[in-house]
């Protein structure tokens, strides 16, 4: 059976490309919410009705298991549907705060996500209960997803914008920034360079893959047999976006898409 991975549209392709590093033997249906993105400005009872909605429909592709991909889903939803549905499901808000723990020396931690995702403070919950002495800041950077979607991550436009977002950060003098949305793992070059050496970036997408991992493995259900994986992709809108920003989140080509 297939791992599920939804997210609102396009940026859970950072989760299923660390998913296929780390299982690479694992079948994964990806559901892209692409009628209803962006979530990272809708309501909670608004993000928690449609991320039953994809776990419904995961389920009908018989998912063993769910992974919430979308910082905003996972901060909102979460709870809620580790209530309604039978199956293990992960999101990506606790495996980005523990790496955050583990990875801060100073206690000075930065947050950055959507607005719904740093409004939830569901990042900075998290890491307070694994780590009590911690600082936080956290801000929102809403201009970082349509950069990316356009493929100019690495222009000058993207330095300008980080820059500005990314300068209270270096005044409050952070040692780990989480970077606490499925986009801005693609912004890593920029972000690292502007926050300079000295600063642990955090991508809870790896971290997530990792802790999948586990959770196969302790529930018993992981694939054993070698054999090349399938992936199959459905968005709720307009595949051809998809498939054509799709691919520079996967670094290879998106067949198979409904
Ligand atoms: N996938 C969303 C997140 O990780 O929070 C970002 C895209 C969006 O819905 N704005």
């Amino acid at each position: 059976r297939p791992i599920g991975v939804f997210d609102s549209g396009i940026g859970g392709l950072t989760v299923v490309k660390e998913i296929m590093k780390i299982l690479p033997y694992e079948d994964i249906v990806y559901f892209g919410d692409t009628a209803r993105v962006p979530y990272g400005s809708k309501s909670k009872e608004t993000i928690t009705k449609f991320a039953k909605q994809n776990s419904r429909f995961l389920l009908s592709k018989d998912v063993k298991a769910i992974v919430i991909a979308c910082n905003t889903a996972s901060a909102l939803a979460l709870e809620e549907l580790n209530s309604e549905f039978d199956v293990p499901i992960i999101g990506v808000i606790k495996p980005g705060a523990s790496a955050a723990v583990r990875a801060t020396k100073t206690g000075r931690v930065g947050i950055i996500g959507t607005e719904g995702t740093v409004n939830s403070r569901a990042y900075e919950k998290m890491i307070r209960r694994l780590f009590k002495e911690v600082e936080i800041y956290a801000l929102p950077c809403p201009l970082f997803v349509p950069l990316v979607e356009e493929g100019w991550a690495e222009k000058e436009v993207s330095y300008m914008i980080a820059r500005e977002y990314l300068e209270p950060f270096k005044e409050f003098d952070v040692d780990t920034l989480v970077l606490g949305c499925t986009h801005y793992p693609i912004l890593t070059n920029v972000i690292g360079k502007i926050m300079g050496d000295g600063v642990t970036l955090i991508n809870p997408a790896e971290e997530t893959a990792i802790e999948l991992k586990s959770i196969l493995f302790e529930n018993g259900l992981q694939n054993t047999s070698k054999r090349n994986a399938e992936y199959s992709y459905y968005v709720s809108d307009n595949p051809d976006k998809f498939k054509r920003v799709g691919g520079n989140f996967l670094n290879r080509e998106i067949e198979n898409i409904t």
